[in-house]
């Protein structure tokens, strides 16, 4: 039988984890054939909780689950893995400004990030999801020498399959209808979600949808402040839909873009639409065998224009923010 798959999961025992584990050892990233390995990380705290879901996937009985490890050493827990998920991270407490909150993450992906360079597989990809989530990717990767910054991804995938669902009930069209889906920037309140290059059954987006004040007014914001949205009624965040996308963005990457459409990954910019280099931004890419390119040739117009650089300068505030703290 096949190699097991090693996927590294970080905060496991935390929401997300508690859908994205079931999913993974299921079965829903490489299909049936291919068995998983699941090595999961956690603080020293919360892996009595942990050890709790991992006799609930024992008992599912999976038949893709080839073992389970746990730890709080990253050292241990990312050896030889192919796939790092990092999605613990610290949430911002009361009181916590936005600088502490950049420091609190930048100790832990920081020490990932080393701990990745060390001991990952020779292939590993890594997937952050943890916010801030585009700089915590450019803290990983800045941390990780000797792994190729193409490797290091930070999702939007959540907001770019919550475009769709938006731009599907709006045109009354299934979401397989929709394609070309972009989320520019970071993935925060100031991200762009672009329907000026998107499609509904071929057709250009904006003009099946002939709506200006409802593109600028009702559909970037409701994208954009999803996740405040689902806090207010759920109670808590976003987490099987966080689990999904990061599924999604993962399997797309290791097994390829569909043939005629994009994805949104945030991935180190070569500069690309004029994105300032370094920084780690939502893009459209096509994928392929665990690699990735930025779609080129867009036409941007003013109003998208001022969007990305909106949101890709509120992405430089944070790299230099964890630039004068020595993260970078
Ligand atoms: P939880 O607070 O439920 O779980 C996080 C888990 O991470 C906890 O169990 C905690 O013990 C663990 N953890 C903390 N530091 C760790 C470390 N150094 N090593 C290993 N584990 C560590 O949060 P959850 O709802 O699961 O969300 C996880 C992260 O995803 C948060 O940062 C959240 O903001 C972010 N999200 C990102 C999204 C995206 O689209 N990029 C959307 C969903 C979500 O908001």
């Amino acid at each position: 039988s096949a190699t097991p798959f090693k996927v590294a999961v970080t905060g496991a025992a935390g929401q997300i984890g508690y859908s994205l584990l079931f999913r993974l050892a299921s079965g829903a990233l490489l299909g049936p054939d291919r068995p998983v390995e699941l090595r999961l990380l956690e603080i020293t705290p919360a892996l009595k909780a942990l050890e709790g879901v991992v006799m609930e996937l024992d008992d599912c009985a999976f038949g893709t689950l080839a073992g389970v490890e746990i730890g709080d050493d990253a050292e241990k827990v990312f050896d030889g893995v192919n796939l790092a998920l990092l999605v613990g991270a610290r949430p911002r407490g009361p009181g916590m400004e936005r600088g502490d909150l950049l420091e609190a993450n930048g100790a832990i992906f920081t020490a990932q990030g080393k701990a990745l360079n060390a001991v990952a597989a020779d292939d590993v990809r890594i997937g952050v999801t943890g916010n801030p989530a585009n700089t915590n990717a450019l803290i990983a990767l800045s941390n990780a020498p000797d792994i190729p910054a193409e490797r290091f991804s930070a999702l939007t995938r959540l907001d770019h399959n919550r475009a769709i669902s938006q731009l599907a009930a709006k045109t009354g069209s299934p979401v397989t209808d929709i394609t070309k889906m972009t989320i520019w920037g970071n993935h925060s309140a100031t991200q762009y979600p672009d329907l000026f290059h998107a499609e509904v059954g071929g057709r250009n987006a904006a003009q099946v949808v002939g709506d200006q004040a409802w593109l600028e007014n009702d559909f970037i914001p409701t994208v954009a402040k999803r996740g405040a949205a689902i806090i207010e009624a759920r109670g808590s965040s976003s987490a099987a839909s966080a689990a999904s996308a990061t599924i999604d963005a993962a399997r797309d990457w290791l097994t390829g873009s569909p043939e005629g459409d994009w994805v949104s990954m945030a991935v180190q910019s070569d500069g690309s639409y004029d994105v300032p280099a370094g920084l780690v931004s939502s893009f459209p890419v096509t994928t392929r065998d665990g690699d990735w390119e930025i779609v080129q040739g867009l036409e941007i117009d003013d109003f998208s224009r001022s969007r990305i650089d909106a949101s890709t300068a509120e992405l430089a505030e944070e790299r230099d923010a964890v630039k004068g703290l020595g993260l970078i």
